[in-house]
């Protein structure tokens, strides 16, 4: 072989040779470029697996998250629903609550525990009385008159012998200053046998969340009274006599006394007929269940309660005998 053709066989040697270089340069690469591939590739599917579990997962959270607040939108519609007819959410005393509030008011298992409540000046430390057997003058009797209010929940063992009841002055929701709705649970109430709603004129707010915590509290036994009966049929029989009518003038002729007497008897046949019906009326409007109201004064109250006549009784001796009843079960109960 000649000069000139070893030269040029050496040149295609490393021609060749660095053709074969290059490739392997290239197949390296595409190697590494498919190995690449195959990790991105691997990647992207765990991503994905990842992805598609995420998005399950929200799925289901989402759904339980919007089932959950369903729920508690349509759990406070029916609250504020129960708020707007009166009914508040019912909050049931613990077994401490019992225990302090038994031990705040002398709470005594051997007796009765009887309260009464209603509005300030309608007339609660009277009817204690009346219902102990004292009149308000009495020295041992609950201080009574407008300057006289109560202003904390007060104790009357009643006096009688062998009396088995321990009755309770209550305070007005207003003189506590206790928002209506919480007055019954603020004020331990339901540690009582039996609570008393006495109104004056007309229902208060607190007197039918009263009644209301007694239904729902079946412990309880409320009673409804109305007071001061002799003072409202006079003011309606006053207000029916002609112009210039003066009770106490002395020089009353024996007519006017008379015609007065007759708008007194017409005016407590009206007073008793509206009183049983707008109690009925406001029972139902709240709610309630059905329970008959007393129509009572503290002195036909003390009366009667003595065995004695009055020409203003009107319910005096049924509620006196409802409250014996309602003793005497609950002492039966008790043992
Ligand atoms: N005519 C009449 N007056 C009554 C009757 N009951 C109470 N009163 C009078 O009403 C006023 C208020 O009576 P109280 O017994 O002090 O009323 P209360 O609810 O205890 O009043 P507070 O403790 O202030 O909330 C007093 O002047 C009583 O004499 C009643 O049946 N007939
Ligand atoms: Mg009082």
């Amino acid at each position: 072989m000649g000069r000139e053709e070893v030269d040029a066989a050496r040149r295609g040697a490393n021609e060749a040779e660095d053709i074969a270089r290059k490739t392997q340069n290239r197949v390296d690469l595409s190697w590494a470029q498919v190995k690449e591939a195959e990790r991105v590739g691997r990647a992207a599917e765990g991503a994905a697996e990842n992805a598609q579990r995420c998005q399950e997962e929200h799925e289901r959270g989402t759904g339980t998250a919007a089932a959950a607040l369903r729920r508690a939108e349509e759990e406070k519609l029916a609250i504020e629903c129960d708020w707007f007819e009166g009914v508040r959410p019912e909050c049931r005393p613990s077994e401490e609550d019992i225990v302090r509030m038994k031990a705040k008011y002398g709470y005594n298992p051997n007796f009765l525990h009887l309260a009464v409540v209603g509005s300030s000046g309608g007339g609660k430390s009277s009817f204690i009385n009346a219902v102990r057997g004292l009149s308000n003058d009495d020295p041992t009797a609950a201080r009574t008159g407008i300057v006289e209010t109560t202003n904390a929940v007060t104790r009357y063992p009643d006096p009688r012998p062998n009396s088995r009841i321990i009755w309770y002055d209550v305070p007005g929701a207003g003189t506590l200053n206790v928002p209506e709705w919480q007055y019954f649970n603020d004020l331990g109430l339901y540690i009582f046998d039996c609570i008393i709603v006495l109104m004056d004129n007309r229902f208060l707010d607190s007197d039918l969340a009263i009644l209301r915590a007694c239904e729902q509290f079946s412990d309880v036994e409320g009673f409804i009274v109305r007071s001061k009966s002799d003072q409202h049929i006079n003011n309606m029989a006053y207000n029916r006599m002609p112009r210039g009518f003066d009770l106490s003038d002395p020089d009353m002729n024996n007519e006017t006394r008379s015609q007065f007497q007759q708008m007194k008897s017409e005016g407590r046949r009206r007073f008793i007929e509206e009183t049983r019906q707008n109690v009925q009326i406001n029972i139902k409007s709240n709610n309630l269940s059905p329970k008959k109201v007393h129509i009572v004064c503290k002195d036909a109250l003390l009366a009667v309660g003595s065995n004695l006549r009055s020409s203003k009784a009107i319910d005096e001796a049924e509620l006196l005998n409802d409250i014996r009843e309602c003793v005497h079960r609950r002492l039966q109960s008790k043992y």
